[in-house]
This record gives structure tokens, C-alpha cells and sequence, in this order.
């Protein structure tokens, strides 16, 4: 039977973090081997045939981390990750999901490496430093993981329309905006707060009824009745909201990125329009001057679900959504998918630095703070999370100074 893996590294946090949090997460115990001094990283160098992958008798690229796993001796610590991701089945579930946690697992990298040399910055240069790695958390990188169904979209869209249409037919209009709420979850109180109130600094109150949580009659009957379905999420996996009122002949309006790409056939069954809210006002419009429309990419609309998604898995699920009509929150458990994987353990990982860098960075962001807090629950997690375990502090002064030494930066 194979052993614990073994981890070589400093004893700090630093590439090996990652890989430490990782095994822990999938309930995989290790044993580590500290790096303290340089000989100990030369011993590793220059081998002693002890490990499998050496190259003319010396480490591969001369760098740590290394983990001895399975009878093979890996470096690299993407490599690393890659290896214990697949072995440990928290790499999605195909090549398209495997594509997004990808994106979402480099964007994490880029981040982390833009943070860890700010403990080695000058103190002359370090405010600076700090403003500006704080301004692209909040900018550039926490918002790519935030994964709103973006609903401010139709609200803004609505507005938009309004400009586009004689005061007769802008009387005509109604928003209904539903979904699966509960009143007990803060995030779902919070948005709701949110968009009540930009119906009313919009003045919209008229056009827009909120439907939190429906019935499956209500549901039903919607989809009868109105001309189309906005679906607003950015590079959503799937998204099963979209098949469903193609399946109740009800055209949809979505973004042209992730699950409606396979979905929606842009003009035929709806329409795919950038993220922004006048190209989804010209589509909303297009339905408003020509009702037959709603008929036409109607039936296009079921044909297409008969003819694409309706395999016999796929038929079942439909059947249990559709019939059911359970409003699922598009697998926002999760990062990527409905499943937990190396995702979302880099993203917690990520965020617990963030916040010890700036607590307040996360305050926006409460779908962020709800995934960090359903992923650190989890069993494998809260153990690597409580004190005494192997996960590593925040690094001090005395220890930059030990690792300079041995890494020689
Ligand atoms: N691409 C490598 C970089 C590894 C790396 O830079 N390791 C540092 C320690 S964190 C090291 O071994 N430095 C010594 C050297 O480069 O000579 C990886 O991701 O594992």
C-alpha cells in the first residue's frame, strides 16, 4: 500500500500552501520534510538516487516544492496540484468544466502571486504596493468569482426599452423578476434589497413585479404568457432556465457566454447579446414590434430541446425540472458545476488572504462570503482550518530572513 505522500518544503507557507490545503481537503494525510537551512535544499539538488525524477543526479529545475507521491517524485507545484486534483476527483466532471476551473484556479495564481511578494516589499515601497494589489482584489479579481445572476441587467435593460418605445406601448410592458429565494439566507435578502431599490430610484415600480418565490403555476402560467425570458448570468455552465422555457415555447434573451452559447440559437430561438443593457433592449424591443415572434422562436424553441437535449439522461432531468419546476439557483454551491472541486479550495484559500490582508475587501461581495463559509464547513476543511493542523501562519520577519537565505532572493 502506498504511504502518505511526502511534502518537501520550507517551513512556511509560501508554493507548498496551496498543495498542503489541497491534500487536507480531499482527507489525504501527509508527512513534511522542512527545508531549514541551504544544504538541506542542496542534499535535495544533488540527490542521492533516492528520488525517481532526477535529471543528471539533481532535482528537476533545481526548485522546491517536491512531493513524493506514488511512487514518483513531482515538482512543479501546478503539475503537483493537477496530479492530486484528478487523482482525488475535484476536477470537474468533463473537458468544459475542466476549462473553467482552469480559468478560475490561474486567476487565483495570478492574484496570489501579485500578494505573496508584498512580505518581502520595502517599507518605503510597501503602502503603495499594498493600494495597488487592494485596488485589483476589488477590481479585477474578486468580481470574476462573485457569480451573480446579474438581475440589475434587466432592470437596467427595462430602462433602456422605456427610451425605445411610444408611452403606449411602454404601458404594455411588465417585468416579472423571479427566482429562488429564501428569506433566510442573506445574501438572497440583501440583492432583493437591492434591486427593489433601483426599481425605485429608476422608476419602474409600475413595470416590474417581484416574484421571489413562485409557484409552479405561476411558473407555468409566466411562460405562457409573456413575449420572452431574460436570462442575464455571465459564463454560467449550464443553466437549466433557458431550457426550460424553450421547452414551454417561450423565447429566451440570454448573454452570449457559457450554457446559453449551447442552448439559445441566436435569432432562431431567441437572442445572445453582450452583457449590456441596450443590446438587450433591442432584443426585448424586437418582440414588442413584432408579437408573432414569441410564436415563431416558440415553437423553434421546444424543436430545439426535443431535437438537442433529449437524450434519455438528459430527458429525465428535464422531466423532474420542468414538471416540478424546482427553480434551481444555478449550482451556485459550487464554483464550478454542482460538485466540489480544487476551485473552490484555491478560491477559500485565496479569500482567507485576502481577508487577513484587509478584512473589509470582502464586504461587497456576499456571494463570495457565502461560498467561504460552505466550503469551510465542509468536514475535510474545518478539520485543515482548526488550530494544530498543518496549515501554516502568516509568515514573519525571522523566517523571510531564513528563506532568503535558502531560496537566495
Ligand atoms: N515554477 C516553480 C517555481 C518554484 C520556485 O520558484 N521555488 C522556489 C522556492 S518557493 C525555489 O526553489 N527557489 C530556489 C531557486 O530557484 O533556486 C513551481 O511552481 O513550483
Amino acid at each position: 500500500m502506498a504511504g502518505k505522500p511526502v511534502l518537501h518544503y520550507f517551513n512556511g507557507r509560501g508554493r507548498m500552501e496551496c498543495i498542503r490545503w489541497l491534500l487536507a481537503a480531499a482527507g489525504v494525510e501527509f508527512e513534511e520534510k522542512f527545508i531549514g537551512c541551504p544544504e538541506d535544499l542542496e542534499k535535495l539538488i544533488k540527490g542521492n538516487t533516492k528520488y525517481v525524477y532526477v535529471l543528471d543526479g539533481r532535482l528537476m529545475f533545481q526548485q522546491v516544492p517536491m512531493v513524493e507521491i506514488d511512487g514518483m517524485t513531482l515538482v512543479q507545484t501546478r503539475s503537483i496540484l493537477n496530479y492530486i486534483a484528478t487523482k482525488y476527483n475535484l476536477y470537474g466532471k468533463d473537458a468544459k468544466e475542466r476549462a473553467l476551473i482552469d480559468m478560475y484556479t490561474e486567476g487565483i495564481f495570478d492574484l496570489t502571486e501579485m500578494m505573496l511578494p508584498l512580505v518581502i516589499c520595502p517599507p518605503d515601497q510597501r503602502e503603495a504596493k499594498i493600494l495597488l494589489v487592494k485596488d485589483k482584489i476589488k477590481n479585477r479579481y474578486l468580481p470574476a468569482y462573485e457569480k451573480k445572476k446579474n438581475l440589475p441587467l434587466a432592470l437596467s435593460a427595462l430602462v433602456q426599452l422605456r427610451k425605445r418605445l411610444t408611452s403606449q406601448d411602454w404601458e404594455r410592458v411588465h417585468l416579472f423578476m423571479g427566482g429562488g429565494y429564501n428569506d433566510r439566507v442573506l445574501e438572497n435578502v440583501e440583492h432583493y434589497k437591492e434591486l427593489k431599490k433601483i426599481v425605485q430610484q429608476s422608476d419602474l415600480e409600475r413595470h416590474v413585479t417581484f416574484l421571489p418565490s413562485f409557484s409552479d403555476r405561476q411558473k407555468i402560467s409566466l411562460l405562457h404568457g409573456c413575449l420572452c425570458v431574460l436570462y442575464t448570468p455571465s459564463n454560467e455552465h449550464f443553466g437549466i432556465v433557458p431550457l426550460e422555457a424553450m421547452y414551454m415555447q417561450c423565447p429566451v434573451i440570454a448573454i452570449n457566454s457559457g450554457g446559453p452559447l449551447e442552448s439559445v440559437v441566436h435569432k432562431v430561438t431567441g437572442f445572445l447579446c453582450e452583457p449590456d443593457p441596450v443590446r438587450f433592449s433591442e432584443a426585448m424591443d424586437q418582440f414588442i414590434h413584432k408579437p408573432s415572434l414569441k410564436a415563431t422562436m416558440g415553437l423553434a424553441g421546444r424543436a430545439r430541446v426535443a431535437e438537442k437535449f433529449s437524450t434519455e439522461v438528459f430527458a429525465e432531468q428535464l422531466f423532474q425540472y420542468v414538471t416540478k419546476l424546482v427553480l434551481k439557483s444555478h449550482g451556485q454551491d459550487y464554483l464550478v458545476g454542482n460538485k466540489l472541486t480544487r476551485v473552490d479550495i484555491h478560491l477559500l484559500e485565496v479569500l482567507l488572504y485576502v481577508e487577513e490582508l484587509d478584512s473589509s475587501l470582502l464586504a461587497p461581495f456576499p456571494l463570495l462570503k457565502a461560498l467561504k463559509n460552505r466550503i469551510s464547513s465542509l468536514p475535510n476543511v474545518k478539520k485543515f482550518l482548526q488550530p494544530g493542523s498543518q496549515r501554516k501562519p502568516p509568515i514573519n520577519a525571522k523566517q523571510i530572513e531564513e528563506a532568503r537565505k535558502i531560496f537566495k532572493f
